[in-house]
């Protein structure tokens, strides 16, 4: 049986809009562990992690709040490797998505020391792949995937000791918007990305098959979902809306398609702003793409 531990982290250090922080108690409201424990699976909620608030500082050397930045991080890393190590899977509610660097830093240390595979799907409207170097903003949830890959401040990129991930190990779904230095980043590291109009083009079954391709039993499949990836017809609540998303079924086919994979074992859902929303829609949303990741299924017809 799956067990899972949802850790938050109630932060928006990360980011210019405030209002991520609030996000583990609208996915408590809008019943995540109820929705999965009716699914059939051992839900432990760790509560939410401590750490600084917001500062609401100017950049320096091109990032905004670094030291609480990492003070988030290493929490997220230590309750991410203590669920890991008990067996259990991971699902971190954000809080913005600079939290992925702390996740997935530990989800790559877990497998490293066991020998497995580890693949990431990163849905989001943007590519997170900015160093201090071409960030417009310096806020450092537009940077996550970069630091992962070892480009970004030493305290952020040797969270696990080495880089968490080589660029082949990352999948991009639902990308919509990349800063012009950015594209340079993504390209020049090969770093797989099915934008929306690869999506338009091909559909999101073509698009999915593609991205799970290389996933086999010995895959460790991490899933870094941004609110933001969605519509913002449908998810109002995110601080970095940008319009042309990915419409409620083509999302809910990734996560149906990816529970049948079977080889989900840890997850971010971040990036969810109640300050934003509309009477925690988006929440409720978030829930439902869990409860389909998770193995809640419409068929009708026997399988
Ligand atoms: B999110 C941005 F400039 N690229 O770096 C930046 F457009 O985690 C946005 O995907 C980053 O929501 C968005 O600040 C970060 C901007
Ligand atoms: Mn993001
Ligand atoms: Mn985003
Ligand atoms: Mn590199």
């Amino acid at each position: 049986m799956t067990t899972v531990t949802l850790i938050g982290a109630p932060t928006d250090v990360g980011a210019s809009v405030l209002g991520a922080s609030m996000g583990p108690d609208a996915l408590r409201i809008a019943g995540i562990a109820r929705a999965l424990r009716a699914l059939g699976l051992e839900v432990r909620d760790a509560g939410n992690l401590p750490g600084p608030g917001n500062p609401q500082a100017l950049a320096q050397d091109g990032l905004r709040h670094l030291q609480e930045v990492v003070q988030w991080n290493r929490a997220v890393f230590g309750a991410t490797a203590a669920a890991l190590g008990q067996g259990r899977l991971p699902l971190l509610m954000g809080g913005d998505h600079c939290l992925a660097i702390g996740s997935i830093s530990a989800v790559a240390a877990h497998c490293r020391a066991r020998g497995r595979r580890l693949k990431v799907l990163w849905f989001d409207a943007h590519a997170d792949a900015n160093t201090p170097g071409t960030s417009p903003s310096g806020n450092l949830h537009g940077m996550p995937v970069a630091c992962l890959m070892g480009h970004g401040p030493r305290t952020l990129t040797a969270l696990a000791g080495q880089p968490a991930l080589a660029p082949g190990q990352i999948t991009q779904i639902g990308v919509r918007s990349v800063d012009a230095v950015e594209k340079r980043f993504v390209a020049e590291h090969g770093i797989a990305v099915h934008d929306m109009r690869s999506i338009d083009e091909h559909g999101m079954r073509a698009v999915m098959q593609q991205a799970l391709a290389d996933v086999d039993a010995d895959t460790h499949l991490h899933v870094s979902f941004d609110m933001d990836a969605m519509d913002p017809s449908v998810a109002p609540g995110v601080g970095t809306d940008v319009r042309g998303g990915l419409t409620y079924r083509e999302t809910q086919l990734c996560m149906e398609m990816l529970a049948d994979c079977g080889q989900l074992a840890s997850a971010d859902l971040v990036e969810l702003n109640p300050a934003l929303d509309v009477r925690n829609q988006t929440a409720e949303l978030a829930v439902d793409l869990l409860e389909s990741l998770f193995g809640k299924s419409t068929l009708v017809r026997a399988r």
